[in-house]
């Protein structure tokens, strides 16, 4: 690229409760506060076409669905997602903050749903080519922490529905992705305060 210096692409992710939408209205501000144009969206969604593939993803009203068609629709959304909002962003400067992303496939859709990590692999790489994170922050919590957190909130949605089991496994592929490529996803602990979680995430920024 000549010019323009590309800018960062940061994913954070992990299991519900984890603290992701309270950190990451934190580290956008950090980010601009530092100067950075940052632009803050999330996965399913962050298109208008991604966007309906949320609600169908997400509403109860949609009711069972093959886990191959889950994630096909989820890497779907992600194409679009990447095309028409990540690269252009990244392309002009600026930096991009998903609220979750392809590891979330692995997690869920692999480990939660039991789908063949080899398949997830092939989709990825027929969607994303070499594309990945700069930087993933995976906020890791023990599966009863997060979901007591998330309790009050009321009606689950179609995939907070299964059973402590699947989170169990969803946990455990985050935390094996970590151990894969732990240059770039970053293990927290996010079992603790919100400002302890802020403080790790904070000495992970200034070091990029
Ligand atoms: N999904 C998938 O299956 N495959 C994919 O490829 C992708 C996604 C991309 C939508 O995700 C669903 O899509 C998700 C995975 C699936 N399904 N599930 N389950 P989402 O991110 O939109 O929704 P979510 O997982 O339900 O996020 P969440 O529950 O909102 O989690 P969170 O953002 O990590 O939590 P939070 O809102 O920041 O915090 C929850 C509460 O805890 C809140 O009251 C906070 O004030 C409190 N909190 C936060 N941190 C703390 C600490 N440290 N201590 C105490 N209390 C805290």
């Amino acid at each position: 690229m000549t010019g323009m210096q590309r800018g960062k692409f940061i994913t954070i992710d992990g299991v519900e409760g984890a603290g992701k939408s309270t950190q990451i209205t934190f580290i956008c501000d950090y980010l601009k506060a530092k100067g950075v144009n940052v632009i803050l969206t999330r996965e399913p969604g962050g298109t208008d076409v991604g966007e309906k593939i949320r609600t169908l993803l997400l509403s109860n009203s949609t009711g069972k669905m093959h886990a191959d068609t889950e994630l096909m629709l989820m890497f779907s959304a992600r194409n679009e997602h990447i095309q028409n909002k990540i690269m252009p962003a990244l392309k002009q400067g600026d930096w991009v903050l998903s609220d979750r992303f392809t590891d979330a496939s692995y997690a869920y859709q692999g480990g939660g749903r039991g789908l063949d990590v080899e398949r997830i692999a092939q989709l990825e790489q027929w969607v994303l080519q070499d594309f990945t994170p700069d930087m993933t922050l995976l906020l890791d919590v023990p599966v009863e922490i997060g979901m007591s957190r998330v309790e009050s909130r009321g009606k689950k949605d179609r995939i907070e529905l299964e059973a402590t089991d699947f989170f169990n496994r969803v946990r455990q592929a985050y935390i094996d992705r970590s151990e894969q490529f732990p240059e770039r996803i970053k293990l927290i602990d996010s079992s603790q305060t919100v400002e302890h979680t802020k403080q790790q995430i904070k000495v992970i920024l200034d070091s990029l």
